[in-house]
């Protein structure tokens, strides 16, 4: 059924993971792009949070809100010059970026959270980016008690790996929210571990950071870890049951604190996705 045409229920999805191309298809275009933007599930929030494993770093505990329907996603490129030459348009505008920086704010607000950074490139894109640095300042105003604070998106870079623990919460485009994310997953121990939910004004996506690593396709041993906390992450944000995803959230916990892992953490005593689940669910119950 085209998505155009699907009218919800439950207000929420559990996507998977998806793999793209990285060379032209005809008329092809990302699935879970074009879902995240015909749902207009407008903001994805990607939390990164130390977890019990020897590859986390104790600590950190940062959000990146990223933008989800625009930015040079919007998937308008040509080639020109019989192929030598490709052009893509970046799209930013002030009602997208209104929209993902209040969810950025409302959640530091709920949350406890102190700060707000905006990551962009505005000194070199004044128009675009420059537009969403303008946009999300204004709605800063509005929250008197966060702090909030700017940095180029080199500069993000370059401090997301020199010392995560000064992050908060980020807002922040598309593109640089894609990237950004991959590396503060570093941080909590691996893209396995690393969750996310899309949100907008009606409904939620909840879906791993990862892609399907088609490499280890049927072998049982992608780890499930993401995927439980993106559920735990419907539960808090979308349906507003907080004790429900503290559960979730601490059977997974305990799980990995008690040393079971997959084989992405580590390789030596690895066991498998559907152990890993198993484990998951006994602490739950
Ligand atoms: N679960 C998120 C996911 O699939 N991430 C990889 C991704 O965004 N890929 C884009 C694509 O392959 O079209």
């Amino acid at each position: 059924m085209p998505v155009s045409s699907w009218r919800p229920s439950v207000g929420a999805v559990l996507f998977g993971a998806v793999s793209s191309p990285s060379y032209p298809v005809e008329n092809y275009y990302s699935p879970v792009v074009r879902l995240r933007r015909q749902l207009q599930a407008y903001a994805n929030l990607r939390p990164t949070r130390y977890l019990p494993v020897p590859t986390a770093r104790e600590g950190v505990d940062l959000v990146i809100v990223r933008e989800n329907t625009e930015d040079l996603y919007v998937g308008n490129e040509t080639t020109t010059d019989e192929g030598s030459t490709g052009v893509a348009q970046k799209v930013i505008t002030r009602i997208a970026t209104t929209r993902v920086a209040r969810i950025a704010y409302d959640l530091a607000a709920r949350t406890g959270r102190e700060k707000v950074t905006i990551v962009h490139k505005a000194n070199v894109l004044p128009q675009t980016d420059g537009l969403f640095r303008r946009v999300a300042l204004e709605v800063s105003v509005d929250y008197p008690d966060i702090l909030t604070d700017e940095l180029l998106v080199d500069t993000a870079a370059y401090w997301m790996v020199k010392d995560p623990t000064r992050f908060d919460v980020v807002v922040t485009p598309n593109l640089y929210g894609d990237i950004l994310s991959d590396m503060a997953a570093a941080w909590g121990g691996g893209l396995g571990l690393a969750p996310s939910l899309s949100v907008g004004d009606s409904i939620a996506i909840a879906e791993p950071v990862h892609g399907s690593a088609p490499d280890i396709a049927g072998k049982g041993i992608a780890n499930p870890t993401a995927t439980i906390l993106s559920i735990a992450m419907l539960l808090r944000h979308k349906w507003n049951r907080p004790d429900d995803a503290q559960r979730v959230e601490n059977a997974v916990y305990a799980v990995l604190k008690q040393g079971d892992h997959t084989v992405d953490i580590y390789s030596e005593g690895a066991i498998s996705t559907q152990e890993f689940t198993d484990h998951v669910c006994a602490h739950l119950n």
